[in-house]
């Protein structure tokens, strides 16, 4: 049945608050109070200039956030979104770190960086982009499912619109997860009443994905306690997700003072609030509470005499860095083909506990690529095959790596990580430093890109630019050059958030036929690049590509020395991002130029910034570069080989390079 305030306001017309019933619960109110009064604090600073950005306020729904807090255990998590500063302290009683936090103090919670909307503290993790950590909170359920420990996602009523939400359901249902849904109903999105946003109503949303749903509300405050204290033992006991719609008002406006709301509307619900009652009837509690603003106004004064912290303490981040200027024989000979050492590899992943995810990678079918052929069958716990859901699988991958396990996902086509960019820019790639660099989340990402196999605009791309845009972020291209096996030993081992370009025709590849002209070596540091230089003559110019590019010119490499009527030396960059270029300019810097061969279209594109960092480098040959043309990958065989890098596009442009 839908419900809209109207509803609301007529259901407690004749609401009796019942002081005596809820005397026993004096500490839980003590709590709610306690939370308002930070809250309160905070929004007064806002007004008298001592803070910046923005908060959103829960004065009016404090008894949710207490509810919670009263039954949940050290080992539970809770996922919260902007409105969560109730949530965080009823959860880990950390107030003070909280107002060190929003006062951007190197005390605080998050170190002063995720401020308001995105802190994290043992078992409790908020983060502003509404949805982003409902799948997160599967994710950690998933991790911590043989813990007995649960998960509650909170998120209000107007964060349903949002898909992401529905992936989640249908994944925690599916797989069973410990997870407590919390709707915080208060009726209003922004500023948007719930009737204008939300068609059918919520209860149903749940229970069409077979979930157990309950209705509380924060004015019955003993309905509520006993409500949530009996859900969450029937979560304990029968590990599945349930849901719980607490219907609520925030007294305050949305975040600081945008409140287009009636003021006989908002002098409804304070008349009714709990807090504001049992103020104004006993003076046990009166007294009380003025103890805690007195305690909370001491507190404000003694943050605010506190240390920021340093930004450079802040800066630099997890991804590998380091450069060498000593160069060793690249392994190149290995058994199989690129896709068997893979899986082989992922075998070895699965055996040490390690989880991949991803549609359609179960046996028999063992994925699209057959990346993950017969891992579900020795290993049946390690391997979680999902609906299609790109965002649900990298939100999961985040919370599992965020608790603490291993894993690697499996996005089927690169094309759809689109689907999650809001879950890699807005989450995996930003947790470490969000949270103060408290928590880290190596997140492993594998996706195959690429054209060459006729698939068309939308299966073809090589979209590796869009990520490598992404701050700390490891985005690396594997390539058959070398034993495979190493390079993914290396990324696994970094335990960042990882991103991994797998090429199509690559996966098909063998370990190379070796040219007797040429040497092979690879920069000695964690994934560093392959150089490949011609044994008895000296380069003319360089090639700088990766993945199945570096593959193609090394397989055509005499035709084109015959071609152009000259020799060069490739560059094959296992990493993308972040770059590095200082361990091979000296073994370029003599050439007359360089060629840089990008897999994606060029524009604003790897090529564009390998050649500043070469200029900057102080490389002072001629820079061109190559991509596929900017329009949609065609299917047709002869179309789509025109549309790529292919030799005899890359000769032409090596003619251009050498001849201006
Ligand atoms: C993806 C996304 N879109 C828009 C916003 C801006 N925004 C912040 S809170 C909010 C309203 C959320 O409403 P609801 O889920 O009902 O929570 P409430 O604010 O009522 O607690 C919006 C639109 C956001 N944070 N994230
Ligand atoms: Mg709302």
């Amino acid at each position: 049945m839908f419900i809209n305030i109207e509803d609301i306001k007529k259901k407690y017309s004749n609401f009796k608050f019942d002081l005596e019933e809820i005397k026993k619960f004096e500490n839980n109110i003590f709590e709610a109070y306690r939370i308002r009064s930070v809250e309160t604090s905070l929004l007064k600073a806002f007004g008298e200039g001592k803070l910046d950005g923005t908060i959103h306020t829960c004065v009016g729904q404090e008894f949710s956030a207490v509810a919670l807090g009263r039954v949940l255990s050290s080992n539970d998590w809770i996922t919260s979104s902007h409105r969560c500063h109730g949530h965080f302290i009823a959860k880990t009683k950390n107030w003070k770190s909280l107002i060190d936090e929003l006062f951007g103090k190197k005390t605080g919670i998050c170190s002063g960086i995720g401020s308001s909307q995105h802190l994290y503290d043992k078992g409790f993790i908020s983060n502003g982009p509404q949805g982003l950590l409902v799948p997160v909170g599967s994710g950690i359920a998933f991790n911590e499912r043989n813990k007995n420990s649960i998960v509650t996602t909170i998120l209000g009523e107007g964060t349903f619109g949002e898909g992401v939400i529905y992936e989640a359901l249908n994944v925690a249902s599916l797989l069973k997860l410990p997870q407590m849904f919390i709707c915080e109903n208060n009726f209003y999105s922004q500023s948007t009443p719930q009737d204008i946003n939300t068609s059918g109503d919520i209860k149903s949303r749940f229970e069409a994905f077979g979930i157990k749903t309950f209705i509380f509300n924060t004015w019955e405050i003993n309905n509520l306690f006993v409500g949530v204290e009996k859900a969450y033992k029937i979560i304990k006991n029968n590990s599945e997700p349930i849901a719980i719609i607490i219907q609520t008002y925030r007294l305050n406006a949305h975040s600081k003072g945008d409140d287009d709301r009636s003021a006989d509307e908002i002098n409804y619900f304070k008349n009714i609030d709990p807090l504001n009652i049992i103020k104004r009837k006993s003076i046990h509690f009166a007294k009380k509470f003025a103890l805690i603003d007195d305690e909370i106004g001491d507190y404000f004064e003694e943050s605010s005499k506190k240390e920021s912290l340093d930004l450079h303490s802040y800066l630099g981040d997890q991804l590998p860095k380091n450069t060498s200027d000593f160069y060793k024989e690249a392994k190149t000979n290995y058994k199989g083909r690129f896709i068997e050492v893979l899986n082989n590899f992922l075998h070895e992943f699965a055996s040490s506990n390690g989880v991949i995810i991803g549609e359609d990678i179960a046996d028999p079918y063992g994925g699209a690529f057959k990346a993950t052929k017969g891992i579900s069958k020795k290993y049946p716990k390690q391997v979680v095959t999902t609906p299609i859901s790109e965002a649900t699988i990298v939100g999961m991958t985040a919370g599992i790596a965020l608790s603490g396990g291993k894993v690697c996902a499996e996005i089927m086509f690169g094309d759809f990580v689109t689907n999650a960019f809001d879950q890699i820019i807005n989450g995996i790639s930003k947790y470490h430093h969000m949270y103060g660099k408290k928590i880290s989340c190596p997140a492993i990402l594998r996706m195959p890109m690429g054209g060459k196999r006729g698939y068309g605009p939308t299966h073809s791309q090589s979209l590796e630019k869009f990520l490598c845009g992404i701050d700390n972020l490891l985005v690396v291209s594997p390539t058959s050059l070398e034993d495979p096996k190493l390079t993914y030993k290396d990324i696994f081992s970094q335990k960042c958030p990882s991103i991994i370009i797998e090429n199509k025709i690559e996966y098909t590849r063998k370990s190379i036929e070796i040219n007797n002209n040429l040497e092979i070596k690879k920069n000695n540091i964690s994934l560093g690049n392959i150089l490949i230089k011609p044994k008895y003559n000296k380069s003319h110019f360089c090639i700088v590509t990766y993945g199945e590019t570096a593959r193609l010119i090394y397989d055509n490499y005499n035709k084109i020395v015959e071609e152009i009527n000259a020799t060069f030396v490739l560059v094959n960059l296992l990493k993308l991002n972040p770059l590095e270029i200082s361990s091979f300019i000296k073994q370029i810097s003599k050439t007359q130029g360089v060629l840089i061969v990008e897999e994606g279209s060029v524009n604003f594109g790897i090529s564009a910034e390998i050649a500043y960092l070469l200029k900057d480098n102080c490389y002072f040959g001629k820079i061109r570069r190559l991509g596929s043309f900017s329009v949609p990958i065609p299917s047709a065989k002869n179309l789509e080989e025109q549309c790529l890098p292919n030799i005899k596009r890359i000769c032409s442009e090596i003619h251009k390079l050498l001849d201006a």
